[in-house]
C-alpha cells in the first residue's frame, strides 16, 4: 500500500488487520479461497473508473480501445477454459448471472424447478426470501432421506407434474457430483431449459477433475472467487444461440458499465487456471476434502451423504450435542473459520443449524496436504469437545498459529 495510509489511514488499518486475520487463521469456508496477488493487482487497477456501457466493438462511450481488448481477451480465455460456445463476463455476481438467465428466456411468473435451499440449494434458486421467488413460480426438489443424494426419479416426477420451463441443477452445500446428463434428459423430456449453477465447483470443472456441465446445459453460471481462485464476480456460459438475448438482458436490461476491474481479474484467473499447477492443486483440493470427511468420521461425527466427491464436507454435529452456531463461534475463537450450515432435515433454525460446512480450497492453496488436514481435524475436534476449557483452547490456538506460520498464504516479498 503506497497511497492509502496517507489518504485514509483508517481504511488502510482495517485492510492491514484483515490481511493479518487471513494470514493467521485457517479458512475452511467452502465458498472462499485465497486468490494470488496478481488478481488483486488487476482488481485494483486503473480499470476501476472507466465508463464502458455495451460490449466489445459496440460501446456507448468513447475511449474503449483497451477495454475492448481486455474484455475480448477475457471472453476468449473463458470460452477456451470451459470449452463453451459463448461467455458473458459482465454479471457483477452469481445472483446477477442467475437473474440474467431467468429474465433472458423466461416470462415473469414462469415455473422453475430447483433444489431446496435447506437441502443444499442457493438463495437465488427461488428461496422465499429471494427476489427470484417473487418473479417466478418455483418448486423445489430435495434429497433422498436415506442417501442424502439427489433422487433423479423424484426430480423427473416433479418435472412431469410441475411442467417447469426451466430446471436448475447446482448447489452451495451439496458434497456430491451431479449427473448433468440425467438432468438434461429430464429437462428435455418436459421441454425445459437446463441451467447449471456451478459457482462452488468452477475451479474443479476448469481443471477437469470433476465432470463439466457445459456439454449438457443450455446455460451455466458461476462465480470466480471460490474454487477458481479469482476475485469476486459472475460469469455466464451458454450456447451461441442465446448470446444475443443474454447480452441484451445484462446490458441495457439490468446493468450499466460492467466492473472492468473485476473483468480484468477474471481474465487473470482464467489464465492461471490453464496452467499445469492449477490442475494439481484442484486434485489436492479433492483429496483434502476426502481427508476431512474421513478424519471427522473416525472421530465419531456423522458426515452428510457419507462422504464427499468435491471440495466440501457437511458435518452433522448432533451426536456431539453441539449446534452449528456454537461450533462456528468456538472454532473462530481459536482461529479456525467455518460456517454453520443446515443439514438435510435439520431440526434447528437456519441461523442455529445442526451442522458445519467445511471446505478444503483455502488450506490447499496454502500448500497443506492430508497430514495437515489430520492435524486440523484433531484441533477442531478438541476445540468442540473441550470448548469450556480455556487452557485447552489456548493450546489449540497455538497449534493453529504454528500451522499458519508454516504455511503462509502470502509469502513476504
Ligand atoms: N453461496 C454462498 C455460500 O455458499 O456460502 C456464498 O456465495
Amino acid at each position: 500500500m503506497h497511497y492509502l495510509p496517507n489518504d485514509d489511514p483508517e481504511v488502510a488499518k482495517i485492510i492491514q488487520q484483515e490481511e493479518a486475520r487471513i494470514e493467521n487463521t485457517l479458512d475452511l469456508i467452502a465458498a472462499e479461497n485465497h486468490a494470488p496477488r496478481s488478481v488483486f493487482e488487476a482488481q485494483g487497477s486503473i480499470f476501476s473508473t472507466k465508463a464502458a456501457e455495451g460490449y466489445p466493438g459496440r460501446r456507448f462511450h468513447a475511449g474503449c480501445v483497451h477495454v475492448d481488448e481486455l474484455e475480448s481477451l477475457a471472453i476468449s480465455r473463458a470460452e477456451r477454459l470451459f470449452h463453451a460456445d459463448h461467455a458473458n463476463l459482465q454479471p457483477h455476481s452469481g445472483v446477477s448471472a442467475n437473474l440474467a438467465i431467468y429474465f433472458s428466456v423466461l416470462d415473469v411468473g414462469d415455473r422453475i424447478l430447483s433444489m431446496k435451499l435447506s437441502h443444499g440449494g442457493h438463495l437465488s434458486h427461488g428461496d422465499p426470501s429471494s427476489i427470484t421467488s417473487k418473479c417466478f413460480h418455483f418448486r423445489h426438489y430435495g434429497l433422498d432421506a436415506r442417501t442424502e443424494r439427489i433422487d433423479y426419479d423424484e426430480v423427473r416426477e416433479a418435472a412431469e407434474t410441475f411442467r417447469p420451463r426451466m430446471i436448475i441443477a447446482g448447489a452451495s452445500s451439496y458434497p456430491r457430483l451431479i449427473d448433468y446428463e440425467k438432468m438434461s434428459d429430464i429437462a428435455k423430456s418436459v421441454s425445459a431449459y437446463l441451467l447449471v449453477d456451478m459457482a462452488h465447483i468452477a475451479g474443479l470443472v476448469a481443471a477437469g477433475v470433476i465432470p463439466s456441465p457445459v456439454p449438457h446445459a443450455d446455460f451455466v453460471t458461476f462465480t470466480t472467487y471460490k474454487t477458481l481462485k479469482g476475485g469476486r464476480g459472475g460469469v455466464i456460459l451458454c450456447k451461441k444461440e442465446y448470446e444475443r438475448k443474454i447480452s441484451k438482458t445484462i446490458f441495457p436490461g439490468a446493468q450499466g458499465t460492467p466492473s472492468l476491474n473485476l473483468l480484468a481479474a477474471k481474465a487473470v484467473c482464467f489464465k492461471l487456471a490453464m496452467e499445469p499447477g492449477f490442475k494439481e492443486e484442484q486434485i489436492k483440493t479433492l483429496e483434502n476434502a476426502a481427508a476431512f470427511a474421513a478424519g471427522f468420521e473416525r472421530k465419531g461425527y456423522r458426515i452428510v451423504s457419507g462422504g464427499t466427491d468435491n471440495h466440501l464436507v457437511l458435518v452433522d454435529l448432533r451426536s456431539k450435542g453441539l449446534t452449528g452456531d456454537a461450533a462456528e463461534k468456538t472454532l473462530e475463537s481459536v482461529g479456525i473459520v467455518v460456517n454453520r450450515n443446515v443439514i438435510p432435515g435439520d431440526p434447528e433454525k437456519p441461523d442455529v443449524t445442526s451442522g458445519i460446512r467445511i471446505g478444503s480450497p483455502g488450506v490447499t492453496t496454502r500448500g497443506m496436504g492430508e497430514v495437515e488436514v489430520a492435524q486440523i481435524v484433531e484441533l477442531m475436534d478438541t476445540t468442540m469437545a473441550d470448548r469450556k476449557d480455556s487452557h485447552i483452547l489456548e493450546q489449540v490456538s497455538q497449534g493453529v498459529a504454528d500451522l499458519c506460520r508454516k504455511f503462509p498464504v502470502y509469502k513476504k516479498t
